[in-house]
């Protein structure tokens, strides 16, 4: 009898249409691979060498105000740039490129060079999610901007510059790749049963609970079915809102209290500030798009401990990714985690 629990299988993504094998019976492979660095704990609340800080001059020449709550600003070295011709190249059907315009800019989360979304008070982490609000309403309105991808790299596992807390947002002039795929999935979804296929999929996932990693009253926090990374994670809108301009105070109240949640868990897990890519995904520039529902993805690289990463090599880099732990066990083991902070208990 085939058993999810026991026997390898892959399991369909349908927000990309794409596939991920789990191999459940391979956890018990021994570990004789890479050991990565534990950073260290400590950090000053205020650091003169920091670039995010208040106050200080960054590397691009300009100096930070003596900011109270979050700072916005152009990134210095931006990937994307407003003033870039239009223009297109092609050399036969298979060389093809496009002008990408479009806007870079950095969101300071917070003056406290060593408090992160897990650490920061819930009205804090709010003023974030009103800078976010702010931010995707003015681009998304901008002529010439197709997305506004949020994002935050943390960690310098995943290649994050400055551990003051912050994160980007990159504005191109079209859908990229991963939005992309999603608009498509749910879009189709939407036309073919009147609804979002994260309101039904959130439903299913709230009644068969055992990927459930918390709930408030606008927001899931689970492991997706198909998660790819160990403790791969989502923040589901419980109600269909197409993106953070659509959502009510009390959305926004949640939405911080879900992130908090989440990180807050993640820095339990192994009792280390937990690295992660994060970012929402929700409407692209342009029309309304009834079916589409605001989420976040989380998707953090550790596997067993705090110094055994997950790597997407081999077999994962040429045909599918890969995982041993089982989904329903991650959420098993973030929902049992306490919601208050390692560094931050009293005992
Ligand atoms: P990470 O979150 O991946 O570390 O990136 C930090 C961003 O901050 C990066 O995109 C920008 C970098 O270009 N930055 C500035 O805009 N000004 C600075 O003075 C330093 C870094
Ligand atoms: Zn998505």
């Amino acid at each position: 009898m085939f058993d999810l629990k026991e026997h390898p299988h892959r399991r369909l993504n349908p927000l990309t249409g794409e596939w991920v094998l789990v191999s459940p019976h391979r956890t018990k492979r021994p570990w004789q691979g890479q050991v990565e660095k534990v950073p260290p704990v400590e950090r000053p609340a205020y650091d003169p060498g920091c670039y995010l800080c208040p106050g200080n001059a960054r590397a691009g020449g300009l100096r930070n105000p003596q900011y109270e709550t979050t700072l916005v600003f152009a990134n210095d070295f931006a990937a994307l740039l407003p003033d870039t011709p239009a223009g297109t190249f092609e050399h036969g059907e298979l060389l093809r490129a496009e002008a990408q315009p479009g806007v870079c800019r950095v969101v300071c989360f917070s003056p406290r060079h060593d408090l992160a979304i897990a650490e920061m008070e819930a009205a804090a982490v709010r003023r974030v999610v009103d800078a976010w609000v702010d931010e995707y309403s003015e681009l998304i309105a901008r002529p010439g901007i197709g997305y506004v991808q949020i994002f935050e790299n943390r960690g310098a596992m995943m290649g994050c510059s400055n551990p003051h807390p912050h994160g980007q947002i990159w504005a191109p002039s079209t859908i990229p790749n991963e939005p992309a795929k999603e608009h498509a999935a749910q879009k189709a979804y939407f036309e073919a049963h009147g609804r979002t296929l994260l309101a039904d999929y959130a439903d299913v996932e709230l009644k068969l609970g055992e990927r459930i990693v918390a709930v408030n009253a606008s927001f899931v926090v689970l492991t997706p079915f198909w998660a790819v990374w160990p403790f791969e994670a989502m923040i589901v809108a419980r109600r269909p809102v197409s993106g953070l301009d659509r959502m009510t105070e009390r959305e926004r109240d949640d939405l911080a209290a879900a992130m908090k949640s989440v990180a807050t868990r993640y820095d339990n897990l192994f009792e280390v500030s937990f690295p992660y890519t994060m970012g929402f995904h929700q409407r692209p520039a342009g029309a309304e798009c009834p079916f589409w529902h605001f989420h976040a993805h989380y998707y953090p690289p550790l596997l067993r401990s705090a110094t055994v990463r997950k790597f997407m090599v081999g077999y994962e880099m040429l045909a599918t990714p890969q995982r041993d732990i089982t989904p329903e066990a991650a959420a098993a083991r973030l929902r049992e985690l306490s919601e208050v902070h390692y560094r931050q208990r009293q005992d």
